[in-house]
């Protein structure tokens, strides 16, 4: 039995020798102390020693295995250290290497705007509300007052998925639907995409986005409408910005005006951005028509309102002077990167 234990150790000598890795380490472990491994084996035989054998040999036993053991750990640590060494070699950041030039996206310039223009009226009490791009015609064009053959509704402005179902020409249909849901007072603006069968060129585009706002509430006047309007150009163009109100249509509000802006290039002198006239006309509102208030169930004795509506991409091609609107769809990444 101690010829075993030593030829054993020695045996264990020879091979821990070759053991490079934590893997073959485990196999010797296995070979030597492991379930059906030499030393359990050997253990076995104890049984069989007598009674003045057992102490010594179970000393040389006990010895022979904790030689094995120890050899096993210092070849696990020597093993964990180099792997160790190795993630460090690997992982060693040469922090004189240059900086790998990550570029960093940034939004669309619509939406750089269009979160402008949403900080303004935020910053006035409104709320934002969105809806759905396809819309009834009922929500587009019948709730908004416009007469059954308004050319508005032909197939050559707007797009028909079916017949009483299209994509929608402008985000009034939200307003419609907030105020079908909410009772006055109602202050909210509503941006998105809206579609027209319009030819794609340098400032007209199929697919586009408004931003419109809606007021209703008692006593609302086309006072407040000019104020709010006139508040919004000076805080989005500048406050020397004046604001001009022409008198218009829309079957949706009476009465209308469009919004000109004094040119903010040439300070309303005159020059070729404002086609010498010194003015820049950006958007359309009016008093909310009577007929589209009962139509939402609203009372227009009790309430009146204001709205108004802008092109998000023609606010944003004035502010960076952008000449063609196709840009912003073109993904053409030396005109993304200017913003
Ligand atoms: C409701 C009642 C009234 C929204 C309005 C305009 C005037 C307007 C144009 C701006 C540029 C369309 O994209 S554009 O060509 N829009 O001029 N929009 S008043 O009036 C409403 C909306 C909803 C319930």
């Amino acid at each position: 039995m101690k010829e075993r234990l030593n030829s054993t150790l020695k045996m264990f000598k020879d091979e821990i020798e070759h053991v490079k890795d934590i893997n073959a380490a485990e196999e010797l472990r296995i070979k030597f102390l492991g379930k059906k491994g030499i030393m359990t084996d050997i253990m076995k035989g104890m049984g069989k020693l007598s009674k003045e054998e057992k102490p010594e040999i179970g000393k040389i036993a006990n010895e022979v295995r904790s030689e094995i053991e120890q050899g096993l750990e210092i070849i696990k640590q020597k093993a964990k250290q180099e792997m160790l060494e190795l993630r460090l070699k690997s992982e060693k950041i040469d922090v004189t290497m240059p900086a790998v030039d990550v570029e960093i996206g940034h939004k669309h310039p619509l939406y750089l705007v269009l979160d402008e223009i949403k900080d303004i009226f935020i910053g006035m009490g409104y709320k934002i509300e969105e809806g759905p791009e396809v819309e009834s015609v009922y929500h587009n064009f019948d709730a908004l007052n416009a007469p059954k053959d308004h050319p508005s509704r032909s197939m050559s402005d707007t797009f028909y998925i079916m017949e009483d179902m299209i994509l929608r020409t402008q985000t009034s249909p939200v307003q419609v639907r907030t105020m079908k849901s909410k009772k006055p007072p109602i202050r909210i603006i509503a941006p998105g995409r809206c579609f027209r069968n319009d030819e794609l060129d340098s400032t007209h585009s199929p697919m586009f986005h408004q931003i419109e706002g809606l007021v209703v509430d008692k006593d609302i006047t086309m006072a407040d409408l000019k104020g709010t309007l006139d508040a919004f150009a000076k805080q989005i163009f500048g406050a020397n910005t004046k604001t001009k109100f022409r008198p218009h249509y829309f079957p949706f509000t009476e009465p209308s005006a469009e919004v000109d802006v004094s040119c903010f290039k040439c300070n309303g002198g005159g020059c070729r951005f404002c086609k010498g006239s010194g003015w820049i006309e950006i958007l359309g509102c009016g008093m909310v028509h009577p007929n589209v208030l009962k139509e939402c169930g609203i009372d227009p004795e009790e309430y009146s309102g204001f709205a108004f509506g802008m092109g998000l991409d023609r606010i944003t091609m004035l502010k960076y002077e952008i000449d063609d609107i196709r840009h912003f769809f073109e993904n053409d990444m030396r005109f993304i990167k200017q913003f």
